[in-house]
């Protein structure tokens, strides 16, 4: 094989964002932007000579050729080893456990995660550190500047490797390790789960649903409940990966998981469901009727999480990005543990967990994950809710009934403006951060604002800080809103408007109907309707 150095100038707009670089496939498909990009993570890591990466993705439409460009660019590059899933597959939760039990440098990921798969939809790239968990932002910002800067790349000339075949080979100077994708991560899920008790539960005739949403999570979910739980096959559907997601969005909520949602409404319905998403890193749960958001379900998990072998020793803390529901603060509250609020994006919980600060985090975007890896893990989250499920001997409904009697509900909401013009959602932002000053005190609607704010968060591990996070709102009784723009899309502008209310009484209330004040506060003082022109969210959830 031979090295070459091709020489290419910057491509604009490589800024990595809440996750990664996300772009269109096809933008990611022109020459040379893969790789400029790839080249601009080798040298804003400070080079990868001798290094050990894993590399792997959710199966998405030009997964395997990005990975075959990635390989030849390491081994031009003098990486000692890369170790790949067979057929180019990774869950993100599974590239975090290899990269810690395989003790490797660090790695990248392919994924767009639940955003829709093919030659006209979205792709991305994301690079790991070697605790597992997504490049704080100081790296991300030296990988972004290499972009900027990049004059030429490395590539290895020649075929080809074959992802096939699990084994060790040679792979021009490094060495090519296949594995399984999905033996380590199973194995770490039966030590962190009571693997009898699931079992037991399942033999009952307890009846499962999960849905893989034609991504990543088919064989791990096939492999872990069905073989080693004894779930009925077939409990796991929509199980093998495909390019394009089956032409749906991987994106377990109950807009984008409906027929999972029907299933679980319909009389008859399973006892339990849950979805995940492309790479596998979100969680959707939901009981016969009963479905759990996911800033409750993290709320659930605090509460019982000792309940599982590899937590009964309690929790160091939790931990939950901003834009969550405060519904986990009040069980680290009652149970006297340190809950700490990031801003969104799970690279901002890698400290506190490699710190021993906190053991669960979670994100109101359906993430949930522990300690045991450095991304949040959606099978994970479901097996969580299993084990807790099979000690408590109740329903989904049961649980959360129980939950909101000690802790009370917190009631809420995103509703998401999709695809607005990305000058309306700066200024709509700008408009909203310039009057937050003169916000408290004030009437909006039917609520008076008590604070307001421009997140800002200071890293209690390293002090860094991140700015300009998300405004956020507080209304006298205890409501909140927060608004901010998503850093994930790849068109236009999404703004993301995330609705709480607590109740400490009233459980059983409509959720958008129990949020309608703070709807209603939160148009007076963004003017969404006005300066969007639109009569609604898009997405609601
Ligand atoms: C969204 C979610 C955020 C999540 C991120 C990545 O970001 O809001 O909570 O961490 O996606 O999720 P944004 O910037 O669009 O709001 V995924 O499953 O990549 O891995
Ligand atoms: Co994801």
């Amino acid at each position: 094989t031979t090295q070459t150095r091709i020489a290419t100038q910057p491509i604009p707009g490589q800024k990595p964002g809440t996750s990664g670089l996300r772009k269109k496939t096809r933008v990611f498909m022109q020459p040379g932007y893969l790789e400029n990009f790839v080249q601009s993570i080798w040298d804003g890591i400070g080079g990868i000579a001798g290094k050990t990466l894993v590399v792997g993705g959710d199966g998405r439409f030009f997964n395997e050729a990005a990975i075959q460009t990635i390989l030849k660019m390491a081994a031009a590059s003098g990486a000692a080893r890369v170790i790949v899933g067979q057929n180019g597959f990774l869950s993100t939760p599974a590239a975090s456990n290899l990269i810690r039990v395989r003790g490797a440098d660090g790695g990248v990921i392919l994924s767009a995660s639940h955003n829709p798969g093919g030659p006209d939809e979205d792709f991305g790239i994301k690079y790991n550190m070697s605790n597992g968990g997504p490049a704080p932002e100081g790296v991300t910002d030296a990988i972004f500047a290499a972009t900027e800067t990049i004059a030429h790349y490395d590539i290895q000339e020649g075929p080809d490797a074959d992802l096939s075949v699990i084994g060790e080979r040679p792979f021009g100077v490094m060495t090519l390790t296949v594995v399984d994708p999905v033996a380590e991560y199973a194995a770490l899920m039966e030590k962190l789960f009571d693997f009898k008790a699931i079992r037991d539960l399942l033999k009952s005739g307890y009846q499962l649903r999960f849905d893989a949403m034609h991504a990543i999570t088919g064989p791990y979910a096939v492999e872990i409940l069905e073989r080693r739980l004894g779930a009925a096959p077939g409990s796991v559907v929509n199980a093998v990966p495909s390019p394009d997601f089956g032409g749906g969005h991987p994106d377990p909520n109950p807009v984008w998981a409906k027929d999972l949602m029907d299933a679980m409404y319909a009389p008859d319905g399973p006892d339990f469901g849950a979805a995940s998403d492309g790479d596998g890193d979100r969680n959707m749960i939901v009981g016969k009727g009963c479905y759990v958001t996911p800033s409750d379900s993290l709320a659930v998990l605090a509460a019982n999480a000792q309940l599982a072998p590899g937590y009964a020793s309690g929790l160091k803390g939790v931990a939950r990005s901003m834009p969550t529901s405060c519904a986990v603060d009040r069980v680290a509250e009652a149970r006297g543990m340190p809950c700490y609020a990031t801003p969104t994006g799970w690279k901002f919980f890698g400290n506190l967990l490699d710190a021993g600060m906190a053991t669960l985090c979670g994100e109101e975007s359906a993430g949930t994950g522990s300690d045991h890896v450095r991304e949040k893990d959606g099978l994970w989250a479901v097996l969580l809710w299993l084990n807790i499920l099979a000690v408590k001997k109740q329903s989904v409904a049961e649980v959360m009934a129980e939950h909101w009697a000690e802790f009370g509900r917190t009631y809420y909401s995103r509703h998401d403006y999709e695809a607005i013009e990305t000058g309306v959602a700066n200024d709509l932002m700008a408009a909203l951060r310039g009057s937050l000053g003169g916000l408290p005190g004030q009437a909006a609607g039917d609520l008076v604002v008590e604070s307001a704010e421009d997140f800002s968060y200071t890293d209690p591990v390293d002090g860094s800080v991140a700015s300009r996070q998300g405004v956020q709102i507080r209304f006298e009784g205890g409501a909140r809103v927060v608004l901010r723009l998503s850093g994930t899309g790849t068109e236009g502008a999404t703004l993301r408007v995330y609705l709480e209310r607590f109740d400490p009484a009233d459980f059983g209330q409509d959720p958008q109907g129990a949020l309608a004040p703070v709807i209603k506060a939160v148009e007076a003082l963004a003017g969404i309707a006005a300066r969007t022109g639109r009569s609604g969210p898009d997405v609601i959830t």
